[in-house]
């Protein structure tokens, strides 16, 4: 009978369904494993064959784990808001629930084809509103939570110390605007990256794909609802070094968060009457400044600017705002250099000396103070920029304490401070701590660890999104809804209103409402940008069906508890903000008490991009793109499962091949035909170990090495070795085919996680009636892996001289004299003393002569 893997596919995907066998209990007396994948977005084009790379090596785990006596959590859902079924809406008018319902659909088809064993039964969705009614909840508690910098930890509030002249009951309004002020959630009017013809704001981010696609983005003020991530920069860099990530993703968040430490410290206008701060990692060099930078968005451009210099500056500024932050340093790392000077100077603090402030784009508005001192001496970005418009520069440190100059470049190394005052002398390090004492002291400045982290821009101009549950009375005071979900009304129009707000606002009966005494509100009409609802999702799956709760405390000990997801699955693309942000919720839930760890998800693994077969990104455009219902039409789920594994390591990236399809297609159908005879009954012969001895050794020590290899690579995520070894096994005993029950049992646990729908039939076909999952998973014998017979390496003086074959665990003594037989040693002998003979145990003999 021939390996009809469509039909056998079918029929145990039918079998696990009926039987619920990938359902599992909250058994809180059962070791646990939870592994992750990320939840994908439904998109409208259906999983690509980069989805199913992690979802394999996932579903191995998870099988194995359950083998190895775990109580597995392995589930799926769906990240179901975001823009692409909500763009389609504003085509089509057909509504984005019901897009997402049917690419989830068919997306949750495409996945039961594969044979994963994700647990159904706690699938959730982003947009389902008893999902994002707790997305809302958490939003609240943000909301409803000041930063307490002395414990260290977000508190609701209402316990949030109020100054006492803030207390007496006509100062009501300048109360709530202090509370307010200290809120975790806040609005801010702040330069936005705008999109008109999307309608909405971008993230940073996000920016560069919409302008790739061909959309005009610029700046522009808006209000926008903040989330206050940057109270937690500190906590987001310590704790990381509690969870077992890729190297690359931890420098990824390290950099992202980019802690500096340095001063914060003032210059005053020539009048007095204005102060200019800056933020410097190098206060050492303060005797070296030979001009001041505001960004071009700087309060205090206007101040500054004489009137001479007026029109300029604002034909400057004009364009500077146009550009996004990327934009700017992007040109500035390619060297342009573009600024002006406003005419206007500063004093500075130490030596006297008068400044010239001047305007330029490299200095960002959104970082420190957005202005700094120059110090073309010893900053390269400065000293192009004096260069480029004749600035003078001046050298304070050199590498020995002598003067210095330089025609070509800044000197950006530590050295020794010269011609500073009170520095000079002393060598970097010391020179900036002294620096910073003597700007503390003398009240100019102090010492300061700034940030690159920003806070989160949580507003989206989006009909498709969470609704923000908040709304504000005729005094604009805000209210939030008691009631949750608050739920995204009906609407069949999905253009944004055009003011830069969402198509929210256009539902005006929504927008407003009254409550029992009559007062009228009206509601945000903002929307959640798609990151809130993956930020805890994590959480859900653990207890997907609890109405009344958050997640329960104990189903959150049992599954997350001390250490999170114990692994997370997931694409590179998503190593910082996705983590980010989820791991930013998880600590204000953990201030909370409402999680047990302090971080989600322990270990981190991130599949490699799968190429086209051209080896270039698998794109529509390029054609290049391979669907997985292909592949499991003409190869079946088990053929593309194993290969996607057997492609290369996990975590690399690696082209399609049609031939390596091939390969392990034809690898399964061998297995086929050793368990199977034509007439599709268990081949007898199978089941019968051979009488040959020095064959049954052999058997069993393959069988043995392949258990262990198995099991040690799948722990470490090694699949396409682990592979190779069942390889091995299936070459032996293709050959000598008589390699007995046990052998024939063990190897299709061993293939199942990979494999699970022919193992499962092969595994009926051998006479059991339970599912090959609720097998435990086979355990090796140390000592039937070692190898019978092994090479020895003989050396003379440390060279290799001669190899012999021998009886593994040969004893020193009878190792020694073989190795002074061989000829060639012999020769190297020759008539010399001999001085030692080192015997390492099963590998090598050393004469020294
Ligand atoms: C004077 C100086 C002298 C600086 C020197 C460096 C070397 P990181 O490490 O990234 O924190 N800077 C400060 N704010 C800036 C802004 N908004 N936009 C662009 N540049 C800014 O870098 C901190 C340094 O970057 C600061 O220290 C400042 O230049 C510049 F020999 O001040 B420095």
């Amino acid at each position: 009978m021939k390996y009809d893997f469509t039909a056998l596919e079918l029929k145990w995907q039918a079998y696990w369904k009926a039987n619920d066998t990938f359902v599992i209990e909250d058994d809180f007396e059962k070791p646990k494993y939870y592994v992750l994948d990320m939840f994908p977005y439904p998109s409208g084009e259906g999983l690509h064959v980069g989805h199913p790379e992690g979802y394999t090596a996932t579903d191995i785990v998870a099988r194995f784990k359950r083998m190895n006596g775990f109580n597995v959590l392995h589930p799926m859902g769906w990240d179901a808001f975001g823009l692409p079924a909500e763009r389609y809406a504003m085509k089509t008018g057909i509504h984005p629930s019901i897009t997402t319902k049917k690419n989830i659909q068919n997306f949750k088809r495409q996945l039961q084809s594969l044979g994963f064993s994700y647990d159904w039964s706690r699938e959730i969705n982003t947009t389902d509103e008893h999902y994002y009614k707790w997305t809302q909840w958490i939003f609240l508690k943000i909301f409803n939570s000041y930063y307490d910098k002395d414990e260290n930890k977000a508190r609701d509030i209402s316990e949030l110390p109020i100054p006492a002249e803030l207390n007496s009951p006509e100062k009501e309004q300048e109360r709530n605007d202090y509370i307010d002020s200290k809120r975790l959630a806040y609005i801010d009017r702040m330069p936005v990256n705008w999109c008109a013809e999307l309608g909405t704001v971008l993230a940073n981010e996000e920016v560069d794909e919409w302008v790739e696609k061909g959309y005009r983005v610029e700046r522009k003020p808006m209000s926008q609802w903040m989330l206050r991530i940057t109270e937690y920069a500190e906590r987001l860099l310590d704790d990381l070094k509690f969870v077992d990530w890729p190297h690359g993703t931890l420098e990824l968040q390290k950099n992202w968060i980019g802690r500096s430490e340095g001063a914060e410290l003032d210059f005053h206008s020539e009048d007095n009457s204005k102060k200019l701060s800056v933020f410097t990692t190098r206060p050492d060099t303060l005797f070296g400044v030979t001009y001041m930078v505001l960004a071009p968005e700087h309060s205090l451009v206007d101040f500054f600017t004489t009137d001479e210099h007026k029109a300029d500056v604002e034909k400057y500024t004009e364009a500077a705002t146009l550009k996004s932050d990327f934009d700017r340093q992007l040109e500035a790392e390619k060297g342009a250099k573009t600024g002006i000077f406003t005419g206007g100077y500063v004093i500075n603090p130490l030596s006297g000396e008068k400044v010239p402030v001047w305007i330029a784009d490299y200095v960002l508005i959104t970082y420190g103070t957005g202005a700094i001192m120059a110090v073309p001496g010893h900053d390269q970005r400065d000293y192009d920029f004096a260069k480029a418009f004749d600035i003078p520069v001046k050298f304070v440190i050199s590498s020995d304490g002598k003067p210095y100059t330089s025609d070509s470049e800044a000197f950006t190394e530590n050295g020794i401070s010269i011609d500073s005052g009170f520095i000079t002398g002393l060598k970097s390090k010391e020179a900036i701590q002294t620096m910073i004492e003597h700007l503390e002291k003398e009240k100019i400045g102090f010492g300061k660890i700034q940030y690159r982290l920003r806070d989160w821009l949580f507003s989206r101009q989006r009909y498709w999104g969470e609704p923000i549950p908040i709304s504000t009375d005729s005094k604009s005071r805000y209210h939030y809804d008691k009631e949750l979900p608050l739920k995204l009304p009906p609407s069949d129009d999905f253009k944004p209103a055009g003011t830069g707000e969402s198509p929210l606002a256009n539902i005006l009966d929504w927008v407003e409402y009254k409550d029992d005494q009559g007062n009228t509100y009206k509601r945000e009409t903002n929307t959640m940008p798609q990151w809130a609802g993956s930020s805890w999702y994590y959480l859900r799956f653990a207890d997907p069906k609890n109405f009344d709760n958050l997640i329960d405390a104990k189903n959150e000990k049992y599954w997350l508890g001390d250490t999170g997801v114990d692994l997370y699955v997931g694409g590179a693309e998503h190593a910082v903000l996705h983590l980010l942000y989820a791991r930013f919720w998880h600590k204000v839930l953990y201030d909370y008490g409402l999680v047990t760890s302090c971080e989600p998800f322990k270990k981190l693994v991130h599949q490699g991009l799968i190429l086209g077969t051209d080896g270039s990104k698998m794109s529509k455009s390029r054609g290049n793109v391979v669907s997985p219902d292909d592949v499991v039409a003409s190869h079946g789920a088990d053929a593309f499962r194993l290969f996607e594994m057997f492609m290369g390591p996990l975590e690399q990236m690696k082209p399609w091949s049609e031939r390596g399809i091939e390969g392990v297609y034809r690898f399964l159908t061998r297995v086929w035909r050793l368990y199977i005879t034509d007439s599709g009954e268990l081949e007898p012969g199978l089941l019968v170990e051979t009488s040959d001895e020095k064959q049954k050794n052999e058997n069993e020590k393959i069988l043995h090495q392949t258990i262990q290899k198995v099991t040690e690579d799948i722990e470490k995520l090694s699949f396409n070795t682990a592979i190779s070894q069942m390889m091995v096994f299936m070459n032996n005993a293709t050959q000598h085919k008589n390699i007995g029950k046990l052998a024939a049992e063990t190897f299709v646990k061993l293939l199942s996680p990979f494999a699970p729908h022919i193992c499962e039939e092969l595994w009926e076909k051998l006479g059991n009636k339970e599912t090959v999952l609720s097998q435990p998973w086979p355990v090796f014998n140390k000592e039937k892996t070692q190898e019978s017979t092994m090479e020895f390496v003989i050396q003379v003086n440390g060279k290799v001289r001669a190899k012999i074959i021998g009886e593994a665990g040969t004893s020193e003594d009878t190792l020694k004299q073989l190795a002074l037989e061989q000829e060639s040693v012999k020769r190297h002998i020759d008539g010399k003393e001999i001085r030692k003979i080192i015997v390492v145990k099963n590998r090598l003999v050393n004469i020294v002569v």
